[in-house]
This record gives structure tokens, C-alpha cells and sequence, in this order.
């Protein structure tokens, strides 16, 4: 049994070292990146059991994504298809502060998904099944898999994540629209920016944003304005928390912290409060280092934001 089952497509990440247009980068760290890996591991650093579900490549970037994911602690089910090379993401920085993702994912292994490649049984085992709006955009099996995946968690009463992760290099605002709203009413606790919430609710305030969303289906839904902070409406009140002054150094990867975060403290048993303090925590943590999730925090970790004047922990 596992607290968190989740499938997604994972990339090999290759991180540009030097600041300018991508042609002269030169040097590249190579890691890996996917959104519900991403949160896979979160959820993992904060003490909890998490499953990974997917396919890679026969290829090195797929023994990657499989190790480091494994290392992190995180039990990994991934096929390995012979037929389809595992997905790239590049990441340039145009200047230092503005960050440029590029995709390699067309037909990749993971975009080959199924609902055959689902353990139903892990699914209605787990405590919770967390999907992004990033695998129905992949390919038709792809979304008919998150389809299924659901269906399963609801009817074993499992409780349902969905973090919408909109990507316009893969769908339109009006496809991804069209397919949340046959979602959203699934779904027990949704993630997103005001920008994503607004592809279904064209209410602009984020509390309201949050009530409109709910009114929807999910009982909790959090919104999230960056160095804003976010907010949670659940139960009928709206929590807002204020977020952790941290240097960004690379912003990607905050979102997936976020719910790692919330969903961690939700597993744990955490009041509302305490949870949406862990989401904002954890992505704050996100993006104080290069890399997706490489500096997402352990619970001990997390007390280092209550941080001496000094700076210094001893
Ligand atoms: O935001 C971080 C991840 O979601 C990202 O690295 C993966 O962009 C990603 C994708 O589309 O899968």
C-alpha cells in the first residue's frame, strides 16, 4: 500500500548553465523533471509513500529518470517502451531572470500511456491519487488513462488531486477548458493559478476565483499568486497565507512543491491552516536552487524558514 500513487511523464531536463540565447549555452547540468514526479518526491521528503506510475525510453535518459526517482525514495513503476524515446525539456535562461522551457515530448514514451499500464489495485489501496492536466494534453491514450485512473480512485472513495499545470505548447486554452470542466467535478482538492482557474471561471480575485472553482465540485481549492502567496477555500472559508521571503534562483518546479506540500500535510492529518503553511513552504523551498525539486524540503527542513537573523543554521 501507498499514501500517493500518481503517473505523469518525467523528462530528461538538460538546465542551461550560462545566462543568454540557448545557441551559446555551451554547458548544460542534466537532471530529470516532470510535474508528478516532481510531486512524487515532495510528498516523499515530507515522509510519506509515493508511487510513480509511467514509461521511458530504452534509452539512458529513461535509466535516469528511473534512478534518480528510486534514490529520492520513490517506489517507480515505469515500462520501459522499446518503441518511443524518452521526452526532453531544455531550460535556457534568456537573461537571469527570465527562465525559457522547451519541450522534445511529441510521441515520446510517455505520451504512450494507457490505461493498461494502471494497477488498479495500487489505485483503490492508495490514500491518495494525484494527476495534472499535463497527461490528458499528451495523446488521446494518455487522457483516457487519466480518465480511468480517476474513475477508479472515486469509486473506492480515494481521495482525488488534480493540479491543472497548464501547458499552452501542448493545448489550447479552450481544449484544456473543455476537459476540466468534465474533470473538475471529480476531483477532491484542485490546484491552480488564477490564470489556469480562469480557463473554467472567468472571475478575476482569487478568493472569489476559489469560491467559483468549488462551487464546481472540489471541496478544497487552492489558488496560488506566486510571490503573492496563495490561498485555500474549503468548508466555506477562505485561508490566505502570506508567502516565505526566500532569492529565487530558478522559479520551475514551485507549483509541483506547492502540492507536494499540501497534499504531505493533508496526508499527515494536518488542520487547514497548517497545510496550506507547508504547501507555501515547500515552494518557497522549490525555487531557491537550480533543478525542479531538488532543494523541495524534508518536515526537518522546513523549520529553517523560521531562520536566524544571522542566516546561519548550526
Ligand atoms: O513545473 C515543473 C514541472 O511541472 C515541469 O518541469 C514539468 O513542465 C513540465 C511538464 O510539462 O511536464
Amino acid at each position: 500500500m501507498t499514501d500517493l500513487v500518481t503517473f505523469g511523464e518525467t523528462m530528461a531536463l538538460f538546465a542551461a548553465r550560462r545566462t543568454g540565447p540557448l545557441r551559446f549555452a555551451r554547458d548544460f547540468d542534466l537532471g530529470v523533471g516532470g510535474a508528478e514526479s516532481n510531486v512524487a518526491i515532495g510528498v516523499t521528503r515530507l515522509g510519506h509513500s509515493a508511487t510513480w506510475i509511467s514509461r521511458v525510453g530504452a534509452d539512458e535518459f529513461g535509466e535516469l529518470i528511473r534512478f534518480t526517482l528510486q534514490g529520492e525514495g520513490v517506489d517507480v513503476r515505469a515500462i520501459t517502451d522499446p518503441d518511443a524515446p524518452t521526452g526532453l525539456m531544455i531550460k535556457g535562461r534568456r537573461t537571469a531572470d527570465l527562465v525559457d522551457v522547451r519541450y522534445y515530448r511529441a510521441k515520446s514514451a510517455a505520451s504512450r500511456l494507457t490505461p493498461g499500464d494502471l494497477d488498479p489495485t495500487l489505485i483503490e489501496t492508495a490514500r491518495v491519487l494525484h494527476v495534472s492536466a499535463i497527461t490528458p494534453a499528451l495523446s488521446a491514450s494518455a487522457r483516457e488513462t487519466v480518465r480511468q485512473a480517476i474513475a477508479v480512485a472515486r469509486a473506492a472513495g480515494v481521495f482525488v488531486s488534480l493540479d491543472i499545470n497548464y501547458r499552452r505548447a501542448l493545448w489550447t486554452p479552450e481544449e484544456a477548458g473543455a476537459w476540466l470542466r468534465e474533470t473538475v467535478g471529480d476531483v477532491d482538492v484542485l490546484f491552480a493559478t488564477v490564470p489556469e482557474g480562469r480557463l473554467i471561471a472567468d472571475v478575476e480575485d482569487a478568493a472569489d476565483l476559489a469560491k467559483a472553482l468549488a462551487s464546481l465540485g472540489p471541496g478544497h481549492v487552492l489558488v496560488k499568486s506566486g510571490a503573492e502567496g496563495a490561498l485555500e477555500f474549503s468548508g466555506g472559508s477562505v485561508r490566505q497565507a502570506r508567502p516565505f521571503q526566500v532569492t529565487e534562483v530558478d522559479p520551475v518546479g514551485a507549483g509541483d512543491a506547492f502540492a507536494a506540500g499540501w497534499l504531505a500535510d493533508w496526508l499527515a492529518g494536518a488542520d487547514a491552516e497548517q497545510r496550506l503553511r507547508t504547501a507555501c513552504a515547500a515552494g518557497a523551498f522549490a525555487v531557491t536552487s537550480q533543478g525542479d525539486w531538488e532543494s523541495l524540503p524534508s518536515r526537518a527542513d522546513l523549520n529553517l524558514l523560521q531562520r536566524p537573523a544571522d542566516g546561519v543554521s548550526r
